[in-house]
């Protein structure tokens, strides 16, 4: 394989994971409950009802996989931050033995010279503030303002770069419309006011975080390419349509501050108030892109609840998930992003690519997952044509540094550069673990 061309200098190179999915110790040390506790426990919602409650075992194992990090050689470590660790109802005090596990892990990364990127919520919504209504109460974007100014509080003195939220559209979208993650409600176009609310709570928790001495702040949106089944007029309106719920909803009232047309809350929404787009536009340093796949719409068949319908990409290679391997994608969404955004996009950090690959461990116990590494090397070819194309980006990550509880499909998709043994917590570098240390250090 060739080596991969040059990224600038100052380029940000790193791997992501998420509280719930690897840290385990649910129970531990005043941890409240989530949704996602509430979720993995009840019958049926995950496959072989599998739950987080020991995942990786991070949490006691945090020095092993900070070494890792630091074996594997990157700059940067983006985690996300447990908010019922920090506040195990979601408002009030906070469990100081919760911050102390963020405030040790800070001090190793910082010790060993990798970036902290926390990310404050990923999913974890205390089950408190669901029992209130979570995201379709507005009181929950307050109390998530509350939660980062104690955060920043604590960890900003060694902690510059933040993420608010992690893909709230699919927060929005399989918690609150599909009910196929936590909290598993089935609200279907009802669940909007939760894409208001999470907003709502990003743009006053960049405020917080600035007043707390943040020096970049950011949110992380899934984005995806749609790609219109075809010329029709039907196809084009359902793959508009697509677009701006996965891509727009929480992209254009953040950058340009304005709900997209036909997606957005009407215009006499009860759940907007006043002054709500001012706060969720408050001008962010960076954006955060999820990048996985590219999405083919087609006008819905007759009798669809939906505007559209999702087909197969037909023709390119897919991940142990089925889904389908376009690096070329990448690139598309960056440079239309630039398109549209022109010059209120800021600069961009890829906050998560990867894939799940059907790993098998050798007699040996090597895991040759070079399906993995193809998809590295293809994607990241493809940001460097985005980059030379003119577009500002100015880091990677890698989802996932870990195997890790992959949400209702449990642990049966693996993402991680390192292997997790579940039965015994044994960690084991896969092949791409060392590719990736290669080409890093190649870079630099
Ligand atoms: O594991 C998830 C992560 O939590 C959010 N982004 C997508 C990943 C793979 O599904």
């Amino acid at each position: 394989m060739d080596s991969l061309p040059s990224f600038p200098s100052t380029f940000l190179w790193g791997v992501s994971t998420a509280s719930y999915q690897i840290e385990g110790a649910a129970n531990e040390d005043g941890r409240g409950r989530s949704i996602w506790d509430t979720f993995s426990h009840a019958p049926g919602r995950t496959r072989d009802g599998d739950t987080g409650d020991v995942a990786c075992d991070h949490y006691h194992r945090w020095p092993e996989d900070v070494a890792l990090l630091g074996d594997l050689g990157v700059g940067a470590y983006r985690f996300s931050i447990a908010w019922p660790r920090i506040q195990p109802d979601g408002a009030g005090p906070a469990n100081p033995k919760g911050l102390d596990f963020y405030d040790r892990l800070v001090d190793e990364l910082v010790a060993r010279g990798i970036t902290p990127v926390p990310t404050l919520f990923h999913w974890d919504l205390p089950q408190t503030l669901e029992d209130a209504g979570g995201w379709l109460n507005r009181d929950t974007s307050y109390r998530f303002a509350e939660y980062a100014a104690v955060v920043a509080d604590r960890l900003g003195d060694r902690v510059g770069r933040w993420i608010t939220l992690n893909e709230p559209i699919v927060h929005m979208a399989q918690g609150y419309a599909f009910g196929t993650h936590a909290p598993g409600r089935e609200l279907m176009f009802d669940a909007l006011p939760v894409a208001h609310h999470q907003l709502l709570g990003h743009g006053l928790a960049v405020r917080a975080l600035r007043a707390g001495g943040a020096s970049e702040v950011m949110i992380t949106n899934n984005c995806t390419p749609v790609l219109p089944a075809s010329d029709s007029e039907a196809d084009q309106t359902a793959a508009a349509i697509y677009d701006g719920f996965h891509n727009r909803l929480f992209l254009d009232p953040v950058l340009i501050g304005e709900y997209p047309p036909l997606v957005g809350p009407p215009d006499d929404a009860p759940y907007v108030h006043d002054g709500d787009r001012e706060i969720i536009a408050t001008p962010l340093d960076a954006l955060g892109i999820n990048y996985y796949n590219p999405t083919r719409v087609a006008a819905a068949p007759d009798g669809s609840p939906l505007p559209f319908e999702m087909l197969p990409i037909e023709g390119v290679p897919t991940t142990a998930f089925g889904w389908p391997v376009v690096p070329g994608g990448l690139r598309d969404l960056l440079v239309g992003l630039r398109d549209r955004y022109a010059t209120a996009l800021p600069p961009i950090y890829i906050t998560e690519s990867g894939c799940s690959t059907a790993d098998e461990v050798t007699p040996e116990g090597r895991i040759h997952d070079t399906a993995r590494i193809d998809y590295l090397d293809g994607h990241l070819r493809a940001l460097h044509e985005a980059i030379g194309a003119g577009v500002d980006v100015r880091g990677y990550f890698v989802w996932s540094l870990l195997d890790n509880f992959e949400w209702a499909e449990g642990y049966h998709q693996r993402f991680g550069l390192v292997r997790v043994d579940y039965d015994t917590q044994l960690r084991t570098p896969k092949d791409s673990f060392s590719w990736l240390r290669a080409a890093l250090r190649a870079q630099s």
